[in-house]
């Protein structure tokens, strides 16, 4: 009795505490926080670093590892230990064998394992070296040094820094793509300004540029574009390669190269060349000195990223070339400087001359016979789905049937059609359901790739990312361009961790509230495999009677097809058969609806509403299930989280609490308008026991948002 007495006492105390200590935190440390650790942390911490040694020459890179390790120590320690020059007992050694010959002698244990590292990739090793109990942060290239620094940091912060670890990227390119524009608005943006504050460039250093090296660093994204995919003909005049120059010069010590999105008809609009056409010597041979002279000011410049005949964007199909004529021809301006083009496959064509049938299937139509055609340096981007960064989409057909083409993923780390950054969303359980999809042709999709692109959510916010729970959206993606088969489970409890704090009581449930966010707002928004029934434009809100736009395929009424009898997109061969996009054995599957993963149903079916569900429930009551199961979680989010108050700093709690409360009215508004527009169409009574649309449908529809963000 005692015992639990003062267990619960002692509870009760360390409640108190967290409330009254725990800090007013902005969330701009992102997880890079380093707050002081319980002593018998901070007393192993302290053993394995006594003092800081980095052989050889200093580098930019190693200056930079060696500050964050100082400022990382110094927060969990209270105290920064001493840069050594000599290896004694106790030290945090930094050694490539360049610096340190003996970790590739014959006869080190280490040799293998570095080999097996590549250039990127680091160990951690409890060791001897030259006699002396050491630290090892062990790798080929100061860049990975670096990697190995923030790792061993996070392992302290979490309180777990004596592991063995040897961790090397799995993909080559590991990007962020910025949809930011020249004058800082930021295309899909919902956290501020563009960080990139081009006027001020290139004499103006924000330090901003700086913190985004070290975050992306820690972990392992080794590029960025700048600017837009809709990008602008300036972009590669002389004034702002010099500031892309700068932000280079910033980033390069972090390992991240900078690229630019390139509008196809640059030359022809600066009026520099007559035409755009890919095959003009002219066209060419302007391409050509445009890369040199980027390359001049940015040597390691990584090369460009292309959005081309893709929603009025132009591109070489406006000459009558195809994607790889196009993306070959800037490809050959920058290899002989090493660069890449990474060549997108969002194509939907323009006017009159679209697939009405299925946009679904345009990508891969354009795409699949050009296999093969690519120059070396080309990758081809491709979504994670056919349509468009959606709540939920099968993974894009692509990928497994471009067998003799690199391929890059494109996710979308901001969240356009997922609740901006109001909604609490969290994208590694997206991402995971993609990666780890088996294309039955080349593996699992994570296996088909050779790099990944997210579209980022960075802004100038304070929080960077506009609400402290989409911190751990760029976190995650950047953890799985590392390793696309870590689990997102895992990454939320670091994650968690880091931003919280290593304390389970807090971690574990905030891991829990976001294993379910993303799930519960495809229950909200689309469910059971609707897709794109959002607002026009500013895809905020519900809109499934839209009916009226230009393009029948920016309709969400082309993409649900309910009516009286039924509901969802015939994909198979008695509708527009994308299905044959996809290895046989899917195709077979899939052909089927009860055979079809219940959560893609309507993505591949158009069903009666009386299809009987595996639940026992008519396809109509499933639907209304799933969203009242989107708003009960959307609530439970929101409740959890409260449980939690007295263990966060109030200014942390408030703000997510707010954005949580807000979530559960657009959870409610998303239900209510689709429960009200799809009875309109089905004509069937609601069951019993579910609760009527608070409004009518008029009113639903009524609803406008005007200067929602994000529109660029
Ligand atoms: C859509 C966005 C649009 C982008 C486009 C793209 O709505 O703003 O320009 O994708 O990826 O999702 O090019």
């Amino acid at each position: 009795m005692r015992f639990f007495l003062s267990a619960a006492l002692t509870g009760l105390l360390l409640s108190l505490a967290a409330t009254v200590f725990a800090a007013d935190e902005d969330g701009y440390e992102l997880w890079l926080r380093y707050r002081p650790l319980e002593r018998a942390a901070q007393a192993t911490v302290k053993a394995q670093a006594r003092a800081i040694v980095i052989p050889g020459a200093a580098t930019p890179t190693t200056e930079a590892a060696l500050a964050e390790l100082n400022r990382g120590l110094a927060g969990m320690l209270g105290q920064a230990p001493q840069k050594a020059a000599r290896i004694g007992d106790g030290a945090l050694l930094l050694a490539t064998p360049e610096r340190l010959p003996e970790l590739a002698a014959v006869n080190s244990p280490l040799r293998a394992d570095l080999a097996a590292l590549g250039g990127g990739g680091y160990l951690l090793r409890q060791t001897r070296i030259q006699g002396h109990k050491v630290t090892l942060i062990a790798a080929n290239s100061d860049i990975g040094l670096l990697y190995g620094a923030y790792a061993w940091l996070r392992e302290a912060a979490i309180g777990a820094p004596a592991r063995d670890v040897s961790s090397a990227p799995k993909l080559q390119l590991r990007l962020l793509n910025h949809w930011d524009n020249l004058d800082r608005t930021v295309e899909r943006g919902y956290s501020g300004q563009s960080i990139w504050d081009w006027w001020a460039l290139p004499d103006i250093l924000d330090q901003h540029y700086t913190d985004y090296a070290r975050a992306n660093a820690s972990l392992g994204i080794n590029g960025t574009v700048l600017n837009n995919v809709n990008s602008k003909p300036e972009v590669l005049t002389a004034p702002f390669i010099a500031k892309a120059a700068a932000v280079a010069d910033v980033l390069r010590p972090y390992g991240i190269k900078v690229y630019l999105s390139a509008r196809f008809s640059t030359p022809l609009e600066l009026h520099e060349t007559a035409t755009a056409d890919p095959l003009s010597p002219e066209v060419r041979a302007w391409w050509q000195r445009k890369a040199d002279e980027i390359y001049k000011s940015i040597p390691d410049f990584g090369g460009f990223l292309v959005k081309a005949n893709s929603e009025g964007q132009p591109g070489p199909q406006d000459y009558q070339r195809n994607h790889a004529e196009g993306a070959n021809m800037l490809a050959a301006a920058v290899a002989p400087h090493k660069g890449i083009v990474m060549w997108r496959a969002f194509v939907y064509a323009p006017k009159g001359s679209h697939r009405a049938d299925d946009r679904a299937r345009q990508a891969y139509e354009e795409f699949k016979p050009l296999d093969g055609a690519f120059a070396a340096n080309v990758l081809v981007q491709v979504k994670n789905g056919a349509i468009d960064f959606q709540p939920r989409e099968p993974f894009h057909p692509l990928f497994g049937a471009m067998a003799k083409t690199p391929l890059m993923m494109e996710f979308q780390i901001t969240k356009e059609y997922l609740g901006y950054a109001t909604d609490l969303a969290y994208l590694g359980t997206m991402f995971e359901e993609t990666l780890e999809s088996d294309t039955k042709s080349a593996g699992t999709v994570a296996q088909t790739l050779s790099g990944m692109a997210g579209v980022a959510n960075i802004g100038s916010d304070r929080n960077w990312a506009g609400s402290h729970f989409d911190q751990a959206n760029w976190y995650a993606y950047g953890r799985m361009a590392w390793d696309p088969q870590a689990k997102a489970r895992n990454i939320a409890a670091e994650w968690a961790a880091l931003t919280f704090g290593p304390d389970r009581r807090v971690a574990d449930p905030i891991v829990d509230m976001m294993m379910i966010s993303r799930e519960a707002v495809v229950d909200y928004m689309t469910p059971l495999g609707l897709h794109h029934i959002m607002g026009t434009s500013h895809h905020h809100g519900p809109a499934p009677w839209v009916d009226n736009l230009e393009r029948p395929d920016w309709n969400p009424v082309y993409y649900h097809r309910a009516d009286r009898n039924g509901i969802g997109f015939d994909r198979t061969a008695s509708g527009s058969n994308a299905l044959e996009q996809y290895a046989p054995e899917i195709a077979r599957q899939y052909a089927d609806p009860r055979t079809t993963p219940q959560q893609l149903l309507l993505w591949f079916h158009h069903l009666p509403w009386d299809y009987a569900m595996p639940s026992g429930r008519t396809l109509w009551a499933e639907l209304l299930a799933r969203y009242d199961k989107g708003v009960a979680d959307a609530k439970s989010l929101r409740t959890r989280w409260s449980a939690l108050k007295p263990l966060i700093d109030a200014r942390r709690y408030a703000e997510v609490d707010q954005r949580l409360a807000r979530q559960i009215d657009n959870a409610v508004l998303w239900r209510d308008a689709c429960i009200a527009y799809f009875q309109s169409v089905s004509g069937l009574p609601l069951p019993a026991g579910v609760q009527p649309p608070a409004h009518t449908l008029d009113y639903y529809k009524a609803l406008r948002y005007p200067y929602s963000p994000g529109r660029g």
